[in-house]
């Protein structure tokens, strides 16, 4: 690359894409004293946020800009390392192309957008022909995890996770030595001291199956928290602010997330509209998606792996948007109407375990799949870590994830969540409460699809004989695909000619 010789490389990193999350994460790497240069596609909003940055941030003197792609690429530091947050798919192509065209060999490249892992693989394979290290890294907890501290799922090349690592050690969020996150919302004065939430997951797309993986939990976990809700209200006839006490007093126990904490907060919040009632009662009951829930269970169905209630959570939001249709059919499909049930106290515990034990079997299916994986893609995933970077800056952040880590850490060859004993025993101990639930939910026809396929997952995974005798039967009727059979050994298939329309049974 022919250089300007009015740039000089003082910068330690640079970032291009300056929406939010892009703005957000320049900010924090410049709070941990690194000096950051940036670009944007649209130069102005580039010079819009460095003006905003100079009379507003702390941190402004390790932040600058440039408005010429060449000139930005110049003024990093060698080997140079430059992260791109813009908008997934081709818009992340189009720098990469940009960027491959004048960076030298040993440079490193980090997408922190929002990749399928499939296009990481494909884009660490091209950059590494030409000696170039790409890293693609998952970035979660939206534009304030950006801000104050990001849970970092970054996968590549381990030379090139040396290189960035001392950056992203030092944006990631941080949790003490009880897994709790440590939180400073305050510019210029990030957290200190903790163990940061990031770690090399593995080679080209790991770092972005796993946070798409993050995703598709996530999807599951707000669907059981909406079901929770759901049901309180239905069958208790509670009102938005008596349910965030319950959510709040849920908040203090094994629940205690994020996503909970969260809910608690939303359920109090008075309409500004209106100025009487809540606002969640006014908002449309319509849900919205980005695709990552729909890429894991693609991928779980791709690779068989019996990820139902995290598809059930992707198929929700897609129920949800049929607003008018469901309007339509309310007056015509007839159901039973909820009763309000007697006992408060006694169903609000019990839904409280059938949230929690379905959210067990949610975990369970989301590192089933990253096992299957690791497998498909010839990664080495250790799953203990994984939960460990996820206990502070994403959304997902629960208590909860300190006992996966304790799970895999005591059998780092766990085959299944649910089988780890301290989630076996919650499991034992709340599916009374959670089948009670999913039945009285079913009598009053209150849907809670999640509740209901986790326990059909957990029935199914437990299940020593399942119908599928029949249904292999049906399959060697019809197409000939064969069965094996229960007094022989496996790998030895069968098929019979079966007495279709009178002809007698002939075994082949
Ligand atoms: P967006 O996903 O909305 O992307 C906007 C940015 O992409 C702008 O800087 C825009 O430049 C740039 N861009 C586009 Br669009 N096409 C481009 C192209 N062909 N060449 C160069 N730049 C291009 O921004 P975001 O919401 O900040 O998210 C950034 C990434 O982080 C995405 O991959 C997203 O999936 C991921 N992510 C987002 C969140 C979140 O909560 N928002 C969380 C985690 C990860 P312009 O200004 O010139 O149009």
């Amino acid at each position: 690359m022919t250089e300007n010789p009015n740039i000089q490389s003082v910068a330690d990193v640079g970032l291009v894409g300056l929406a939010v999350m892009g703005q957000n994460l320049a900010l924090n790497i410049a709070d941990h004293g690194f000096h950051v240069v940036v670009y944007n596609r649209t130069t102005e909003k580039m010079t819009e946020f460095i003006d905003k940055v100079k009379k507003e941030e702390p941190s402004a003197p390790r932040m600058s800009g440039q408005a010429d792609f060449k000139d930005f690429v110049a003024s990093i530091k060698r080997p140079r390392k430059i992260i791109i947050m813009v908008q997934a798919g081709k818009g992340t192509d189009a720098v990469i192309d940009q960027l491959a065209a004048i960076v030298d060999p040993g440079d490193v490249i980090v997408d922190g957008g929002n990749a399928q892992w499939t296009d990481t693989i494909r884009r660490e394979k091209t950059l590494r022909d030409k000696g170039i290290h790409f890293v693609g890294s998952g970035v979660s907890g939206g534009e304030l995890g950006a801000r104050f501290g990001p849970s970092l799922m970054p996968g590549g090349p381990l030379d090139a996770w040396n290189h960035i690592k001392p950056i992203w050690t030092a944006i990631a969020a941080k949790v003490d030595d009880k897994g709790r996150p440590i939180e400073s919302h305050i510019p210029g004065q990030p957290a200190q001291g903790g163990e940061p939430c990031t770690a090399h997951i593995g080679s080209d797309g790991a770092g972005h199956y796993v946070k798409m993986v993050h995703n598709g939990i996530e999807y599951i976990d707000m669907q059981l928290i909406c079901e929770a809700y759901f049901l309180m209200k239905s069958l208790l006839g509670m009102e938005a602010d008596e349910m965030s006490e319950v959510f709040a007093e849920w908040n203090q126990g094994v629940l205690s997330s994020y996503l909970i904490e969260i809910t608690a907060d939303i359920l109090q919040q008075r309409d500004p509209r209106k100025k009487k009632g809540f606002l969640v009662d006014y908002v449309l009951d319509t849900a919205g998606q980005k695709g990552t829930g729909k890429w894991t269970s693609t991928s779980a169905l791709d690779m068989g792996v019996p990820a139902n209630a995290m598809a059930e959570a992707v198929f929700a939001r897609c129920l949800s948007a049929l607003k008018d249709e469901r309007v339509a059919a309310s007056k015509t499909l007839k159901g039973p109407k909820a009763q309000k049930v007697k006992g408060k106290t006694k169903l609000l515990d019990a839904i409280h375990d059938a949230l929690y034990c379905s959210k067990i079997c949610a975990y369970a299916q989301g590192f089933q799949l990253m096992n299957a994986a690791q497998a498909e893609y010839h990664w080495t995933l250790d799953f203990g870590s994984i939960a460990r970077i996820w206990r502070g800056g994403c959304i997902i952040r629960a208590a909860f994830l300190q006992k996966i880590t304790d799970a895999y850490h005591d059998d780092p060859k766990l085959i299944n969540l649910m089988l780890a004993p301290y989630f076996r025993k919650a499991l034992h101990k709340g599916q009374e409460s959670w089948r009670k639930v999913v039945s009285l939910a079913a009598e009053n026809g209150v849907p809670c699809p999640a509740f209901m396929s986790a326990l059909a997952y957990f029935d199914g995974y437990r299940a020593k004989v399942l119908p599928a005798n029949l249904l292999q039967a049906q399959r060697d009727y019809f197409g000939a695909h064969t069965f094996e059979r229960l007094d022989d050994e496996r790998g030895r298939f069968f098929h019979v000619d079966w007495p279709e329309k009178g002809r007698p049974m002939i075994e082949a």
